[in-house]
C-alpha cells in the first residue's frame, strides 16, 4: 500500500529573504527548492500518494498556540502584502513578561532568534503546514492509515506557544500530536539534528504526551538554550521529556545506540501513536548539522521505527543539503513503511 503524503502546497509563499547570523546577513538555508526536491524524490522512488492539505480555519492552530501570537503573524504577514520586504526581531525583551508595547517590542517578544523572517506569504505557508498536519493526525487517529508524512515547509518544531524561531512559526508536529492525544496517549521522537525545543516547551508539564530527541549538543549547536540531559519535564509531565544529545561529529556509530535508548523509552512509554518530527540535517553533506550520518543509514532509521508498530506520523522539519534531503527522506520512509 503507498504511504499517503499530505501536502502543503502553500509552502512556496514563505521565502524568506536571508537570515542574520552573528550580526552578518547570510542567504537562508531554508528555501522552498527543499521541498520540491524531496517531492521529486519521492515520485521517482514510487510508493507514495501525494494529496494537497484541505483549508484550515486559524482558530484551529489558537488551542496550542497563542492567539496574539496567531494574530501577530496573520497581520503582519498582511501588513507586507503591500508593503513588501520581511520583518525580523532586533531587539528581544529584557526578561520574559516584559509588556511590548510597539511593533518593534512585538517582533522580539514573539521571536527567539534572527534566523527565522516573517514575510508576505509566511502566515499562510504557516497555516497551509498546520492543516497537513492537522489533516495527518485525522487518517491516523482513525486508523485508516498506519504510516502519514506530512511534507511542508517552514518546520515547526522549534516554534512555542507564543515564539517563532529556528525557521519554525506553527509547531506542526505538535499540533498533530495535541489532536492525537485527544485519542490515547502520544510519543514525540524527533530526530532533527537540532533540538525540537518548541515541542519540548509545549509539553513539558503534560504526562500524556512524551517528548524524546536525539539531537546535537546545544552546548555547541542550535537551539542552544534548551535540549540537554537534565531537562526532565515538570510537575505531572516529570519524567515525560527525554533529551538525547551527541557531540557534533556524531556518525552511525554514534547515533545507533542513541536511537536505541530512544525507541526504548517510547515502547516503555506504551503510547498509542508515534508522531515523528524527521530532518535530515544529521547527514554528513548538511551544511549547518556538523554530523556525519551517510545517506544509506536512513533506511535502517527507518526500519528501526517500524519495529516500535506504532501508527506513525512524520513531520518534515529540517534537512538543508538539498542535493541529498530526498533521498534521505524517500530511505527513512521505506524502512518505515
Ligand atoms: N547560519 C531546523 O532545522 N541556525 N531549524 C542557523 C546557520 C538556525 C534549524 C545558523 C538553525 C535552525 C528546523
Ligand atoms: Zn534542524
Amino acid at each position: 500500500m503507498p504511504v499517503r503524503v499530505i501536502l502543503n502546497a502553500a509552502h512556496a509563499a514563505h521565502v524568506p529573504p536571508h537570515e542574520v547570523d552573528n550580526g552578518t546577513i547570510v542567504p537562508p538555508w531554508e528555501v522552498p527548492g527543499r521541498y520540491d526536491a524531496i517531492r521529486a524524490a519521492l515520485a521517482a522512488h514510487g510508493g507514495f500518494a501525494f494529496e494537497d492539505a484541505p483549508p484550515l480555519s486559524e482558530a484551529a492552530v489558537c488551542g496550542l498556540h497563542d492567539p496574539g501570537y496567531v494574530a501577530y503573524l496573520r497581520n503582519t504577514s498582511a501588513e507586507l502584502a503591500d508593503a513588501g520586504g520581511w520583518v525580523m526581531p532586533s531587539v528581544f525583551p529584557f526578561a520574559p513578561g516584559g509588556e511590548a508595547r510597539g511593533e518593534k517590542a512585538r517582533r522580539g517578544a514573539y521571536c527567539f532568534d534572527t534566523f527565522t523572517a516573517i514575510t508576505a506569504g509566511t502566515f499562510a505557508a504557516a497555516l497551509g503546514g498546520g492543516s497537513a498536519a492537522l489533516r495527518a493526525a485525522d487518517l491516523v487517529a482513525s486508523g485508516l492509515e498506519r504510516t502519514v508524512y506530512v511534507l511542508t515547509r517552514p518546520p515547526g518544531h522549534h516554534a512555542e506557544r507564543g515564539r517563532c524561531g529556528g525557521y519554525s512559526f506553527l509547531n506542526n508536529a505538535a499540533l498533530a500530536a495535541d489532536a492525537l492525544a485527544k485519542h490515547g496517549p502520544v510519543a514525540v521522537l524527533d530526530l532533527d539534528v537540532h533540538h525540537g525545543n518548541g515541542t519540548q516547551h509545549l509539553f513539558y508539564a503534560r504526562p500524556d504526551v512524551l517528548t524524546v530527541s536525539v539531537h546535537g549538543d546545544p552546548t555547541d549547536l542550535f537551539p542552544y538554550f534548551s535540549g540537554f540531559a537534565d531537562e526532565t519535564g515538570t510537575g505531572p509531565g516529570l519524567g515525560f521529556n527525554l533529551n538525547l544529545p551527541l557531540p557534533l561529529g556524531t556518525d552511525e556509530r554514534g547515533y545507533r545506540p542513541a536511537l536505541a535508548a530512544a525507541l526504548a523509552r517510547v515502547a516503555a512509554f506504551r503510547p498509542a501513536f508515534l508522531v515523528l518530527p524527521f530532518g535530515t540535517d544529521a547527514h554528513e553533506s548538511d551544511p549547518i548539522g556538523g554530523m556525519r550520518l551517510p545517506t544509506a543509514l536512513y533506511a535502517e532509521l527507518g526500519a528501526a521505527v517500524r519495529a516500535l508498530g506504532l501508527p506513525t506520523l512524520v513531520t518534515q522539519e529540517g534537512g538543508y543539503d538539498v542535493g541529498t534531503v530526498g533521498a534521505c527522506v524517500a530511505g527513512f520512509l521505506e524502512g518505515l513503511s
